[in-house]
């Protein structure tokens, strides 16, 4: 942990999908606690990995009170596998074997149960300043509360093409924006455990559940940091254009 560099206060940093990798979860915790950053957890905290109490109960937490642990301020947002679980909890049958059918962890399910409020409170996405949080994506030139409105969250919860192709097209509904961080869609043909960009945005979903690498991007900052359980964690000031480019095959596990 020692090259990795400390944030300071109020920088922000968003974490890549953590898939109930609590050991991951505690590399970032061990770097971020005590210096006042804000943390966006970007969804899919939970299913695959099989630590998903232990996650679940420590996001609620820093969420509920970031300051317990030196933080200032903890989000947490909706992906497809938190959707995907209160579909399981609220929904018929067939729901429940798609939440399993996609790594959901049922000798978890009761206790994951006590917690389907604050999944379901979670937001969709959030934006600071110029650059916007969200797990999937967005339609691209499309305001993403168009289709919340709508009923529509799971595709963006859900997103890949076109938006993977051709970024969010901030100009024709928000010029303010200028990036989207995002999740969901690691790319393994880029390399393992690398986030990549796309037009007017970066996924820092790194695959955790089986690369064993955690990623985080200090939005502030500019910087990339890799956790992995063992000692090699690492940070890396990469500016956007020097992150490989997703070019080609859209090969990617199904999220
Ligand atoms: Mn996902």
């Amino acid at each position: 942990m020692d090259n990795l560099p400390t944030p300071s206060p109020g920088d922000v940093i968003a974490v890549g999908d953590i898939h109930a990798r609590y050991d991951l979860l505690e590399r970032l915790l061990d770097h971020v606690r005590g210096t006042q950053a804000v943390i966006i957890f970007l969804g899919d905290i939970i299913d695959r990995g099989g630590q998903d109490i232990q996650v679940v109960e420590t996001i609620r937490k820093l969420t509920e009170d970031p300051e317990s642990e030196g933080l200032s301020n903890v989000f947490c947002l909706m992906g497809n596998h938190e959707d995907m679980l209160i579909d399981a909890m609220t929904g018929p049958m067939a729901q429940t074997l798609l939440w399993l059918h996609n790594g959901g962890n049922f000798d978890q399910y009761d206790v994951l149960s006590e917690h389907l409020e604050w999944f379901e409170q979670l937001p969709i996405y959030m934006t600071i300043d110029e650059t916007l949080f969200i797990h999937g994506g967005l339609v691209p030139g499309h305001d993403p509360l168009e289709l919340i409105e709508k009923g529509q969250a799971s595709k963006l919860l859900w997103m890949r093409s076109p938006f993977l192709e051709t970024g969010p097209r901030f100009e024709e509904w928000n010029p303010n924006l200028k990036q989207v961080i995002f999740g969901h869609t690691p790319k393994f043909d880029v390399g393992e455990g690398l986030p990549y960009t796309i037009p007017d945005g970066i996924c820092i979903d790194s695959g955790a559940y089986f690369t064993n690498v955690l990623t985080a991007y200090n939005v502030t900052t500019g910087t990339f940091y890799s956790y992995t359980t063992n000692d090699e964690s690492t940070a890396a000031v990469r500016h956007k254009r020097t992150v490989p480019s997703l070019t080609g095959s859209t090969d990617s596990c199904d999220g």
